[in-house]
């Protein structure tokens, strides 16, 4: 291969290194070191820093099967399943769109942030959702909105029916311009209401686990400097090839 084939290949391979497209943040719910009422952020990106999940006023969600706190009577009895997951009551449940959502408290939201002097490209923003109990129309809807508008209009609205297998909600932010290239902080929101149709609202508890914000990190400055010093080291290189050709 040939001095210039290689270099070029060098420099492909270092502004590749310099955006990470990964895990920017995820609340598993696992770590004996969040209590309950204090979900702290289990993994996150290098470049991010992030705030534990916190609840709205509307929701008093518990974790089920704490590792920090002995099984309360409050708690519903932890499967297998849902195990170092959130809980919440369907009868919490009570507003009927993200209007009255918002204004019972009935929400859960977490913030994020770039460390200083990097940029996120935010991707995938999704949760697992799953019920005590089994009803197969969609009772459950959420909204998500973020403190970039200050909550004031939704980014997506979707439904879930009350599954006793977890399923995956969320929505792709890699289409907004406005999560890209991202450096300050954002909040994101998650809305909880009755789906408009639903007569009877389902009996048990809604559980919530693996929130997560999926995303490129990336740091500006340095990646210019690779950049410079990559090209620089082809200008060496073709200066010891035109050296040899002489
Ligand atoms: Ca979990």
């Amino acid at each position: 291969m040939r001095y210039a084939q290689i270099a070029v290949l060098v420099v492909a391979a270092l502004l590749a290194s310099e955006a990470r497209g990964s895990v920017l943040a995820h609340y598993n719910f696992e770590s004996p070191a969040n209590g309950d009422g204090n979900y702290n952020v289990a993994l996150a990106d290098p470049l991010v820093s992030a705030d534990p999940l916190i609840f709205g006023s509307g929701l008093g969600s518990t974790r089920v099967g704490s590792l920090a706190t002995p099984m309360g009577s409050t708690l519903p009895s932890p499967t297998a399943s849902t195990l170092h997951s959130i809980s919440q009551p369907y009868s919490n449940i009570t507003g009927t769109d993200t209007a009255s959502a918002d204004a019972l408290g009935d929400f859960f939201e977490f913030t994020i942030g770039a460390v200083s002097g990097a940029k996120l490209d935010l991707g995938a923003l999704t949760f697992d959702v799953r019920s005590t109990n089994q009803q197969l129309t969609r009772v459950t809807d959420y909204s998500i909105r973020s403190s970039l508008d200050s909550f004031s209009s939704d980014i997506s609205t979707n439904g879930f029916n009350a599954s006793v297998s977890w399923q995956q909600q969320g929505y792709d932010l890699s289409v907004l311009s406005g999560f890209q290239n991202l450096q300050s902080d954002v909040t994101f929101r998650i809305y909880l209401y009755r789906n408009a149709d639903t007569v009877t609202p389902p009996t048990g508890s809604l559980f919530i686990d693996n929130v997560t914000l999926n995303g490129e990190s990336a740091t500006p400055e340095p990646a210019s400097l690779l950049a410079w010093s990559a090209f620089a080291g082809i200008g060496a290189v073709l200066a010891y090839r035109r050296r040899k050709a002489v």
